[in-house]
């Protein structure tokens, strides 16, 4: 067991810290509340925070990174220098595992080609004092989850889906890597005091409704900006009818909607998985500390007066739902399938369905989707698409394995790949994709942008829950509703599947022969850690400059982004990936997915040099060498998605200035703060509209910047007549001064000498 020791340290205090926050804010208060008031970095707080506005000072207990995440982060954490992480922390290697022929195969594969990352990431989290789990121990958020997460507890992530711990009742937050080097350097993390979305769940999950349909029918209401600033807070009778890893599959994917976080409150459900999973001692401290773990009474009665927006779900009533093709909030109930794909021309034929992922690969997904395989195989049912597994732990794996289920599935016809990100992250070596042929799958993942999976952009992938994919790879139809349809077997005959039957938690328990953990050395002083300035793979940083107002003039378009326009925009991932840990190479990706506004293509932009049409990385690339400063114009929501700081990193490095937006997402913004770029939103939102190809730029005030006080950009048009843009920004004291530095980096780096 992990972290015993700190966790009796966090339940010691807390009753404390929260009483003052109660005398603070003098009414009751919410479970999200209770958490952040006990983690402040200044305990003797005496001022009630404003949500959504005040920057508040936290110190989080734990720190998780991923390897495509973990190299930046851990290359700018040798730059601090500290001899050790401050805080407990973790590296998982999940995401650069390729799936392609088989689990043992794939993941030989990956330790071959992926050595040297590996290598690195192992040496540096043995210097440091870092938790090393190893290629084939499972996907990050499943594996913090058994063996990490904690009711009470705050941890953050460099990855979006850090949330999924908030299903056993932790706040826990996706950030980019250099805040994870604030944290793990002992520094405080700054985040805004986020809003508070209370959802009341009603009823009870039944027959082919699954808690991921409570998260499609969220998304669907909230959109994929809806919850952006804000930590979604579940309760009522549905909440407490749902096991704990359901309501992980439902935090997690609060990432979908933008949410800081998502969370549960404790009950006898995250009880019994910590028990399971061989914590019966944080299960006693927790049952000891419980009203310290839910929200008050108060709120959980009227809750209109205590969160800031209220929905309610009646779980009796909802419907399994299919969210997509390429937007995760796309919501359609299966029901209305065959008339949405009708009418949107959707290509109907599964080639493919997908379980798994660190959304669901719990125990309990894995055994509703074999009580849909088992009936299958009885009567005589294969898959009409190909149907893979991606399990999210070696635990999981070994436990399911040893109770039958990966046979029934395999008698299925299933291939099951290793214990990573695989598919999800376009690590899927899927035959054909390259001839862009319009095609569907289904998966339990949560994300379905554009070239998410298998990089073909016409591939329109569809969000389910494990049972549906698997009823829908066995029907091989989009339409197919499994509570009323039939599916003719091989002798002729009509079958109806019955509902899927879940076990909460293995009956026998989990069992594991190696969990693929290595505990970091004592005293990593000696440990040297080596890397190639020959790499094409790491590459040490350098720090960026600082700001000079000289570099802020005449400032060029590169792009105005039209529309969407997600981090696996900014920063695809998938053949990337493998450039995770070095800039200048993965540079060469810079927003190679956006859509050019004026001429409707991704990738090709008015070069002004040369008045030539080119690639955006070459463009920015010419501009860096001539020194001509440069601005990215974007739609809403700019940066959705993933956490990836490369997505921040890569135009600050090529010398792009300014990112200039209708609305950003949360992680991508402070990202971009912290790597000292200024990222400013229209103040007018149609003022993006006035934004012309052959624009040059210049700020007016750059240098009165300073907190809440709007910036002013000229834009002169070819045509000689000017417009004048007026830029918002949420920039603090201390962010202005990272700003000016060229980083927060550079600042700690400057404090610590
Ligand atoms: C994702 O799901 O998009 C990822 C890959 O896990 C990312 C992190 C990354 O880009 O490395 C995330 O969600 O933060
Ligand atoms: Fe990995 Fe996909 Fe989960 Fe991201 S969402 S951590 S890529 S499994």
């Amino acid at each position: 067991m992990f972290d015993l020791g700190m966790i009796e340290s966090v339940y010691a205090q807390m009753e404390e810290h929260i009483d003052n926050a109660r005398k603070i804010l003098n009414r009751p208060l919410t479970l999200s509340e209770k958490i952040l008031y006990s983690h402040l970095s200044n305990e003797k707080t005496e001022v009630a925070f404003e949500r959504g506005k005040s920057y508040v000072d936290f110190l989080p207990d734990r720190v998780a990174m991923q390897d495509a995440t973990a190299q930046m982060a851990l290359l700018q954490f040798m730059m601090a220098g500290r001899s050790n992480v401050a805080v407990p922390s973790t590296v998982h290697c999940d995401h650069l595992i390729q799936a392609k022929e088989s689990a043992n195969i794939d993941l030989a594969q990956a330790m071959d080609i992926n050595g040297e990352v590996y290598d690195f990431l192992e040496s540096v989290s043995n210097k440091y004092g870092i938790g090393f789990w190893k290629p084939g121990a499972g996907i990050i958020h499943q594996v913090v989850l058994e063996n990490y997460a904690f009711p009470g507890g705050m941890m953050i992530g460099t990855d979006s889906h850090t949330v999924n711990a908030g299903g056993l009742g932790m706040v826990a937050i996706g950030v980019g890597g250099a805040d994870a080097v604030d944290v793990m350097a002992g520094m405080p993390w700054e985040l805004k005091f986020p809003k508070l979305i209370g959802i009341k769940l009603l009823g009870k999950l039944s027959n082919w409704v699954s808690a991921k349909d409570v998260i499609l029918k969220v998304a669907g209401i909230l959109t994929v900006k809806g919850g952006t600033g804000a930590i979604v807070e579940y309760f009522g009778p549905g909440a407490d009818n749902m096991s704990c890893t359901g309501k992980g599959t439902i935090c997690n994917m609060g990432a979908e909607i933008g949410a800081t976080t998502s969370i549960f409150g404790y009950d006898e459900h995250m009880g019994k998985y910590l028990r399971a999973t061989g914590r019966s001692a944080v299960a006693d401290l927790a049952d000891s500390h419980s009203s310290l773990l839910c929200a008050d009474p108060d709120v959980v009665n009227e809750p209109k007066r205590f969160y800031d927006q209220v929905l309610e779900i009646d779980l009796n009533k909802l419907e399994p739902h299919l969210n997509g093709p390429f937007t995760p909030d796309r919501a359609t109930p299966i029901s209305k399938m065959k008339e949405e794909a009708e009418k949107e021309n959707w290509p109907t034929n599964i080639q493919v369905g997908l379980i798994g992922s660190c959304t669901n690969s719990s125990y309990e997904d894995i055994s509703r989707s074999v009580s849909i395989a088992n009936q299958a195989v009885d009567k005589g049912l294969r898959t009409k698409a190909r149907f893979t597994i991606t399990p999210g732990s070696e635990q999981v794996r070994h436990t399911i394995e040893r109770d039958g289920f990966i046979e029934t599935l395999e008698q299925l016809g299933a291939d099951i790949f290793s214990n990573a990100c695989g598919p999800c992250i376009g690590q899927w070596a899927r035959v054909g994709s390259e001839k862009q042929e319009k095609n569907t799958i289904v998966h339990s993942f949560n994300r379905n942008f554009a070239k998410r999976a298998d990089g073909n952009p016409n591939t329109y992938a569809f969000v389910g829950s494990p049972e549906l994919v698997t009823a829908l790879a066995i029907a091989g139809d989009l339409t197919f509703d499994p509570q009323k349809d039939f599916l003719i077997n091989d002798r002729g005959e009509k079958i109806f599947l019955k509902p899927p039957v879940g076990i909460d938690l293995p009956e026998k328990g989990f069992s594991v022969d190696d969990l693929g953990y290595q505990e970091p050395a004592k005293d990593g002083g000696s440990i040297e850690v080596v890397v190639n300035p020959d790499s094409e793979r790491l590459q040490l940083l350098s720090p960026f400059e600082g700001f000079n107002k000289n570099n802020f003039k005449n400032i060029r378009l590169l792009i105005k982004a039209k529309g969407k326009c997600t981090t696996d925009h900014i920063s695809m991932a998938g053949p990337w990936l493998k450039y995770r840990g070095h800039l200048d190479n993965i540079s060469d990706n810079m927003l190679t997915g956006a859509i050019n506004f004026f001429n409707g293509k991704p990738n090709s932009v008015k070069n002004h040099l040369n008045n030539l049409y080119e690639p955006v990385p070459v463009t920015q690339r010419a501009y860096k060498s001539s020194g001509v400063p440069t601005i990215v114009v974007g739609d809403e929501n700019y940066g959705e998605g993933s956490s990836r700081e490369h997505a921040a990193m890569e135009p600050r490095f090529l010398g792009v200035k300014v990112v200039l937006v209708r609305s950003f997402a949360r992680i991508h913004e402070t990202n971009l703060k912290k790597q000292g770029m200024l990222g400013l939103t229209f103040a007018d939102k149609s003022d993006y509209d006035k934004i012309l190809e052959d624009d040059v730029f210049n700020f007016i005030d750059l240098d009165l910047f300073s907190p809440n006080k709007q910036l002013t950009l000229v834009a002169k048009h070819l045509d000689g007549s000017e417009d004048v843009i007026l830029c918002d920004h949420t920039y603090n004291k201390v962010q202005i001064k990272w700003f000016k530095a060229g980083s927060a980096l550079n600042l700690i780096r400057s404090s610590n000498k």
